[in-house]
């Protein structure tokens, strides 16, 4: 009998938005080896049934291919997940993205309306969607994937950043909101990690995003995933408000000052 089978109801169900790639995928492949049950979500189907088909000796998996953007399919998808998979303990609100990385006076204000409808408004509906359930049950836990962009500015972090900082107070808003019940919050914010992240702001250019990364020892999406692993798996009546992790070669400048103006 494989692992899936013998984990049977023991196993958490965990649902992960932007399983598709980098933190999400890797997260998928740590819970997996705890025979944790997973719901995979993203836009790209045929990455999802790989990633279903790499894990499936390991775990019970579901997919979804989804855009988080579009509410009434979120609504959809998660209001009506297969029996097995429909208590969600644990919410990754990992999918997202940064667009472009120009001065906000240059910046493409349709790659802003994206980052909005995904890093803000997709995590806020996934979330809307399965909190009820975690309330009914009085247990859960959502992880949301903020950044080190949502403390610190950078130039052409603008949007990018704000929405980061969104993350933050809407973390410690919903623990506001769940105070005396058994549902837990975090705030995973990392520095620079070398996913596909940097592809993605620089519109495939692949060159571009390397550069990025070039002569650093950048954390890895496994190192995300152990992190989330490790505060999914602390006692239930310990609650990991916000972790932020850089890599050791990241710090932070100092005050910019314009000597000319
Ligand atoms: P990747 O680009 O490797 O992965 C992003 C994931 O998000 C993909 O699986 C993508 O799937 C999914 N996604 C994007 N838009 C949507 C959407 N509209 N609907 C559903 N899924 C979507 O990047 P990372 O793994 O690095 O990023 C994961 C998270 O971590 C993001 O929120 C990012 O902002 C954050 N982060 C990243 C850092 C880094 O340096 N890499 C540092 C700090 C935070 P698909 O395209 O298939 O839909
Ligand atoms: C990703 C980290 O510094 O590129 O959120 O914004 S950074």
């Amino acid at each position: 009998m494989d692992t899936a089978l013998i984990r049977g109801n023991m196993a958490k169900t965990i649902l992960i938005t932007g399983a598709t790639s980098g933190f999400g995928a890797a997260c998928a492949r740590r819970f997996a080896q705890d025979g944790e049950k997973l719901v995979l979500v993203g836009r790209r189907t045929r990455r999802l049934e790989a990633l279903s088909n790499e894990l499936k000796y390991l775990s019970q998996i579901h997919t979804i291919t989804l855009d988080i953007q579009k509410r009434r399919e979120v609504e959809k998808s998660f209001g009506n997940l297969p029996e097995n998979f429909s208590h969600v303990d644990v919410l990754i609100n990992n999918a997202g993205l940064a667009l472009g990385m120009e001065p906000a006076y240059g910046a493409d204000i349709s790659d802003w309306d994206t980052m909005v409808n995904t890093n803000i408004k997709g995590l806020m509906y996934c979330t809307r969607v399965l909190l009820p359930g975690m309330v009914a049950g009085n247990r859960g836990h959502i992880i949301n994937v903020g950044s080190t962009a949502g403390d610190w500015p950078y130039p052409g972090g603008n949007v990018y950043g704000g929405t980061k900082a969104f993350v933050k107070q809407f973390s410690r808003n919903l623990r506001a909101d769940l105070l005396g019940k058994a549902i837990r919050v975090t705030n995973i914010e990392p520095g620079m990690a070398e996913s596909e992240f940097s592809i993605v702001r620089f519109k495939g250019d692949e060159k571009k995003a390397a550069g990025v990364y070039e002569g650093t020892t950048a954390l890895t999406p496994q190192d995300i995933a152990e992190i989330i692993h490790w505060a999914v798996n602390v006692p239930p009546h310990v609650n990991i408000n916000r972790i932020e992790v850089m890599p050791t070669c990241q710090s932070w400048g100092h005050l910019a000052v314009d000597r000319k103006s």
